[in-house]
């Protein structure tokens, strides 16, 4: 049974990808290179596009919650209770990325505060995140920015949890917005311009 977090604030962290921000929904975005991000489309992992990492703990490997009070969207959420504590199981996708085309990664994490935990995530192979005993808080949106060096990426989750589970929920693999991709350098331009202009000036 999982417990006291809510579907409730979002709390973006911006942990590598300040100045970027996206809805929440963006998720179920054509752009969204993951599949299922939101984990809606089974109740099993045995026929969801995302895979089990079978060379983590299978005996008690990751499983999808269906429990709509209990999910950032939806009705359903990954939740990782594997035991013993420390004996992760994992899940990932294989993601088709253009190699050195930078991508936003991202997605909702939630705890109950009960120990021991812990959870991973990994790009292309490399953990990107990695904390022990987590102290409870609602849905949270980690986010991070992420550059592809294959055409394949894999990204994966990984924890364990006792005695209940951690909870993922609407994963995002994409390029930024438009509007920020063309926003920033023209913001970058600005004191550039200004500082020419000065010079001129004088
Ligand atoms: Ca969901």
């Amino acid at each position: 049974m999982l417990s006291s977090w809510k579907k409730t604030v979002t709390l973006f962290l911006g942990l590598l990808a300040p100045g970027v921000t996206f809805a929440s929904g963006l998720c179920d975005t054509p752009t969204n290179l993951v599949q299922d991000c939101g984990f809606e489309a089974t109740n099993t992992f045995a026929t969801s596009p995302w895979s089990v990492d079978q060379l983590l703990n299978t005996a008690s490997p990751p499983t999808i919650g269906v429990e709509a009070a209990l999910a950032n969207s939806g009705n359903n959420f990954a939740a990782f209770g594997s035991i013993p504590a420390g004996a992760d199981g994992g899940i990932y996708q294989d993601l088709q990325t253009q190699i050195g085309t930078t991508y936003i990664f991202s997605f909702y994490l939630g705890s109950d505060g009960q120990v021991p935990d812990d959870f991973k995530v990994k790009w292309g192979g490399t953990t990107i995140y990695s904390q022990n005993n987590l102290p409870n808080f609602n849905y949270s949106q980690l986010t991070f920015s992420e550059t592809a060096t294959s055409s394949i990426t894999r990204i994966e989750f990984e924890g364990s949890d006792q005695p209940y589970q951690l909870a993922l929920d609407d994963v995002f693999v994409g390029v930024p917005e438009p509007s920020v991709a063309i926003l920033t350098p023209l913001l970058l331009l600005v004191p550039f311009g200004i500082r020419r202009y000065q010079k001129r000036a004088v």
